[in-house]
């Protein structure tokens, strides 16, 4: 019988992809789990239990009372916080990956998620159309993270046959939950002040270009991988997803179709400095061959529905 566990599913990806999961498997196929003591009020129907993805041996006592047989484990700190707490950053991003690869390894579970992201590239990199294999040279401590659990995600499949299957993640864009923490979040933030104030000032520069995804769509991709026959999934480092690429500016200006008077101004800070560092646009030919991924939400598609959906006085108070 299938049992999922989704690890960090208090955050962004996690609160949503725990709610499609139930959807398609069934409520109780789906424990919510996360460092956070209190189960959040959006996941009130799926049995919640707090863990620190490094404590291992809660994790294992879980893992092996509740009969879980997949992980999605998405603890971990995003870029812009990963500067902030380098040692810690890496700790979580790399022990807590250690504990679930090794569950696998021991035949405990039988298939993991793990994220990367676009992080991965550095300034090396092939700026545009970014392809799935290229030079990486990461210069912050989350795309180091990233790019070496991405390799150590390729050696248990190959040395220890751990089906464990992963997205290079672009910056993620939803109405429903927040995101904590990146380098992108700028792209969910414009939304509320667009809303609220009808002016933004962003913390990237007009012309910072990057790619992104409406969440719909990452976590339609996400579920997909994880269910594509495993002799598709030639690639156990990461996937690159395309995505939108846009900057500040084209999204100010797709916002203006619906909000004409909105107003945009630019006060780039340090994750300005991380931004110059990630690709523009990325190739994702390979994710399309091998389990046929294909994007639905467009800039003008994504625009429309978090302009409809989004509520600002999540974010500011009455
Ligand atoms: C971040 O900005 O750190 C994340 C990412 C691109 O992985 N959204």
């Amino acid at each position: 019988m299938r049992k999922i566990l989704v690890i960090g599913a208090a955050g962004q990806i996690g609160s949503e992809l725990v709610l499609e999961l139930g959807r398609r498997f069934g409520d109780d196929a789906v424990i919510a789990s996360d460092v956070k003591d209190e189960c959040p009020e959006a996941l009130k129907d799926f049995k919640y239990t707090q863990i620190d993805v490094l404590d291992n041996k809660k994790l294992r006592n879980c893992v092996q009372q509740e009969g879980v047989t997949e992980v999605y484990l998405l603890a971990a700190l995003l870029s812009a916080t990963a500067e902030q707490q380098p040692k810690f950053a890496w700790q979580l991003n790399m022990d807590g990956l250690f504990n679930v690869l090794d569950l696998a390894k021991e035949g405990i579970i039988k298939k993991i998620f793990w994220p990367s992201s676009i992080a991965v590239f550095g300034p090396s990199t092939p700026k545009n159309n970014t392809p799935q294999q290229t030079i990486m040279e990461p210069t912050t401590v989350y795309g180091i993270s990233k790019q070496a659990g991405e390799q150590w995600c390729a050696y248990y499949h190959e040395k220890y046959g751990v089906d464990v299957r992963s997205i290079r993640y672009p910056g993620l864009i939803s109405h429903a939950s927040l995101p904590g923490g990146g380098t992108t979040d700028y792209a969910v933030d414009i939304f509320y002040h667009a809303k609220e104030h009808g002016e933004y000032t962003s913390f990237l520069g007009e012309q910072t270009a990057l790619p992104m995804m409406y969440m719909e769509d990452a976590i339609r991709a996400t579920i997909e991988l994880m269910e594509a026959p495993g002799e598709n999934i030639q690639t156990r480092t990461s996937y690159n997803l395309a995505g939108i690429s846009f900057t500040p500016k084209d999204l100010a200006d797709a916002i203006r179709k619906h909000i004409p008077d909105f107003g945009i101004d630019y006060a780039p800070d340090y994750r300005q400095a991380i931004a110059a560092t990630w690709p523009a646009s990325i190739n994702d030919e390979v994710a399309q061959k091998e389990w046929q991924w294909k994007m639905k939400y467009d800039l003008d598609k994504m625009v429309t529905t978090m302009l409809e959906n989004v509520q600002p006085e999540r974010l500011f108070k009455k």
